[in-house]
């Protein structure tokens, strides 16, 4: 198995279980050498907790990646999560440009809302900008919130295959190529992830655990971006990552002390032996 190294961007919320201290541990349970590049850092995320603080570190990042340049340092693959600011979409552009090595792979999580709503930080010009990355990424993994901003499409709580075709067709035309689609369900108690690969579209329905945990998009995320860099076919990848999913939802879920987020390092080992 080929040795490969990716680059992920996203904050690091201190406490939380999402973001940063979810991605770094699972591409590094998967065999990836994983290199960061922290775009904020919060003391804690901003579902649920309030009063937390916020370090910006827009304006560090031209120098960290012209350092990473001067030493001719490039990626297998750059996968971003949650972004501070539309001026870093602007350099996480320019690092997509300038730091993939020939044949590497752009994955972009459109973290910016869910249930019909935007994160706290977020604005129109902020999913203005969020449109151009994830129109110019190889993957990208929005929720149906996301790829409604992404679209202009309205968000419904209830929809049908039809509803969820039209918004694959929309994100299709505004330029998406590959598109794993999350959290779309048809029937009780069940939910899945639509995938677009190449022109083809398929469908993995799985268990829908009652309760919504904070963090479980980035570790989706992460555990995609880590089974597709291990040579997985995108619906493989994001069944893989959805098994994972389920199972850090469902060591969690009997403790409700740990609300905002999942144990996700307690169903590691099960995620590596999947691999
Ligand atoms: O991906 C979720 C996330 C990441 N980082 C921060 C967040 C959130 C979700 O609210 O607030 C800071």
């Amino acid at each position: 198995m080929e040795y490969k190294k990716i680059l992920t961007i996203q904050d690091i919320s201190c406490v939380g279980q999402c973001s940063l201290t979810v991605a770094l541990p699972i591409l590094s349970a998967a065999g990836i050498e994983t290199c960061i590049l922290p775009s904020a850092v919060l003391s804690t995320h901003t579902a649920g907790f309030t009063g937390y603080t916020v370090r910006d570190l827009t304006d560090d990042i031209p120098a960290i990646a012209a350092h990473w340049n001067k030493e001719n340092i490039r990626f297998d693959a750059v996968y971003t999560g949650y972004l501070g600011s539309t001026k870093q979409i602007d350099y996480v552009k320019d690092i997509f440009a300038k730091l993939l090595a020939d044949g590497g792979v752009t994955v972009v999580d459109p973290a910016m809302a869910d249930n019909g709503k935007l994160y706290p930080a977020f604005d129109g010009e902020y999913v203005e900008a969020m449109k151009t990355l994830a129109f110019s990424a190889d993957i990208i993994l929005p929720n149906i919130t996301e790829a409604c901003f992404l679209t202009g499409m309205p968000y419904r709580e209830t929809y049908d295959e039809a509803y969820i075709s039209e918004l694959l067709d929309k994100l299709t035309e505004a330029g998406a190529k590959t598109v794993i689609l999350t959290g779309v369900g048809y029937r009780e108690g069940k939910t899945g992830v639509v995938v677009q690969d190449h022109g083809e579209r398929s469908y993995y329905e799985h268990r829908r655990i009652a309760k919504g945990c904070h963090g479980t998009g980035d570790v989706y995320a992460s555990a995609f971006v880590g089974a597709f860099m291990r040579g997985r076919s995108a619906y493989d990848a994001a069944k893989l990552a959805a098994d994972y999913t389920v199972l850090c939802i469902e060591k969690t879920q009997d403790d409700p002390s740990h609300w905002y987020g999942v144990k996700f390092e307690t169903a590691l080992p099960e995620f590596i032996a999947s691999l």
